[in-house]
């Protein structure tokens, strides 16, 4: 966001779209978090099926302070800047991976999966980029996400392939990317295609700010994830920013403007929360702060498809706020002597966390929605059916069990729960052969190999490491003919 949009336009109320179910389009749900128990905020975002994430920024990670409230209190982490064209590639073709890497790095060290944080953005571009045209800005596009998602493959949960195409009034930003391609629809199509090219298990999203609320840039979104959809472009989730400010309202019908995309099959997520205000601080601001703070956390809970929160930055002091909006500030959950804000135990107990648990309370350990939505793809025939080991897992050992969760004409959508046994693992992998000859098309949160009807699906890099009893999950779309039975010949080892 730049200081253009120096205040959250109110956006007149629209009438919510008719919410959508597009037939057919394939679901994509999130794998498990790492097994190492997770603590406050994280661990209450895990406890119902989602995470808590935080934008982090290098500059600071010589704060231990800062650091220590990172790693701890969060599960996802975002690199603030690290991962942006004007770091990874100053020149052209001359990449520079120093920074991203080690935000790659904190998380990897403290159990915490990564959203990539952008590729292809109007801002932070550098010059070089701006002056292209044609062939040559379409060429430098391609071959710069090319670039940035091969060298992350593998490490990135999910990634902002386009980051705020729009204006506030819905109109496409016409920059560099859409002057080449000639259009929104056209670039956005080939930038995410070119991404999901090189990593192919990496959820691929549209991110914008002042989509939270109904109205015409949200409405610009919505139709905008239609046509992506539409023409099979690999678009799996929208990115709600969710910079607000106490002064400009809370957005219109937020639940209801998320459910509507959630409704096309997509994941959705906010991306950036903060909730800034006029400083100084006060008591009445705060409590408007707190109940916009709730509103976020609660409009999230309420859509099966929305994966998590994060929280642009840690604390105060670090916060982009007061250098954009001059005498504004304190947007986060801890201050700018990085002490915790009542704030925090709000968003906490929204969360369902409690602040102080009981001691004999066990750690989350299986994190994600093992279902899909209710409102998600094209329901027709059986029922959902799963296969289940019976006992419990021999020590060493792991067990699978296969779920099919959704099926329609020719598809289906199936979730197999990885349950480690009694011995720590860094590895693990399930094989099944289908008895009716399905084929998988996609899987996330696993490494595919299909040979005719024998399955091996290994773990990824952030879901391998298992402690003793502790769970995981891959999911895939496949499609089938005559029928489809769960297979009985799931095996863990
Ligand atoms: O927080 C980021 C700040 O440090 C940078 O100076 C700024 C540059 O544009 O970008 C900030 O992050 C932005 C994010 O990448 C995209 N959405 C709006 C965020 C706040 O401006």
């Amino acid at each position: 966001m730049t200081s253009r949009t120096t205040r959250r336009v109110r956006l007149l109320g629209g009438i919510v779209a008719p919410l959508v179910a597009v037939a057919g389009i394939s679901l994509t749900i999130l794998g498990s978090n790492p097994a190492q128990a997770a603590t406050g905020l994280a661990a209450a975002a895990e406890a119902q099926g989602r995470y808590f994430g935080v934008a982090y920024a290098t500059a600071h990670a010589g704060d231990s302070t800062y650091s220590g409230i990172a790693g701890s209190q969060f599960d996802m982490v975002t690199p603030e800047n690290e991962m942006k064209w004007d770091t990874t590639e100053p020149s052209q073709g001359s990449f520079n991976y120093g920074p991203g890497d080690q935000v790659v790095s904190f998380a990897t060290s403290h159990n915490q999966r990564v959203r990539g944080h952008n590729l292809v953005w109007h801002s932070q571009l550098p010059g070089w980029v701006s002056g292209l045209s044609g062939t040559a800005a379409k060429t430098a596009m391609e071959n710069h996400i090319t670039n940035e998602v091969t060298h992350y493959k593998g490490k990135i949960y999910a990634w902002d392939v386009v980051n705020e195409p729009f204006n506030d009034d819905g109109s496409y930003r016409t920059d560099v990317f859409y002057n080449a391609f000639g259009g929104g629809v056209q670039y956005i199509a080939d930038a995410l295609r070119t991404a999901h090219a090189a990593d192919p298990n990496a959820k691929l999203y549209v991110n914008d700010y002042n989509i939270e609320g109904t109205g015409a840039k949200a409405d610009a979104m919505y139709s905008l994830a239609q046509q992506l959809l539409q023409q099979g472009a690999p678009l799996n989730g929208i990115g709600f920013e969710t910079h607000l400010a106490v002064q400009y309202g809370f957005p219109t019908q937020m639940q209801q403007n998320m459910a509507r995309f959630a409704n096309l099959g997509l994941d959705v997520a906010i991306t950036e929360l903060d909730v800034r205000m006029t400083l100084p601080e006060t008591s009445a601001q705060d409590a408007t702060q707190s109940t916009y703070y709730t509103n976020v956390i609660n409009a999230c809970k309420a859509i099966s498809r929305c994966v998590g929160w994060t929280v642009w930055g840690v604390s105060d002091n670090y916060s982009w706020v007061p250098s954009t909006f001059s005498g504004q500030g304190a947007p986060l959950l801890w201050n700018t002597n990085e002490q915790q804000k009542p704030l925090y135990t709000t968003v906490l107990n929204a969360l369902g966390g409690s602040s102080t648990p009981p001691p004999s309370s066990p750690p989350p350990t299986s994190t994600r929605p093992s279902t899909p939505p209710p409102s998600s793809p094209p329901p027709s025939s059986p029922p959902p059916t799963s296969q289940s080991p019976t006992g419990p897992p021999p020590a060493g050992g792991c067990t699978a069990t296969y779920s099919t969760v959704n099926q329609w004409p020719g598809g289906f959508q199936a979730n197999v729960t990885v349950t480690n046994g009694s011995a720590a693992r860094s590895s693990w992998q399930v094989s099944w052969t289908f008895a009716n000859g399905q084929t998988i098309t996609q899987l996330w949160n696993g490494t595919l190999s299909q040979s005719g009807s024998s399955v091996t699906v290994r773990n990824v890099s952030y879901n391998g490491t298992l402690g003793a009893g502790a769970t995981t999950s891959f999911g895939f779309t496949g499609s089938w003919n005559g029928s489809n039975t769960a297979p009985t010949n799931v095996s863990c080892q």
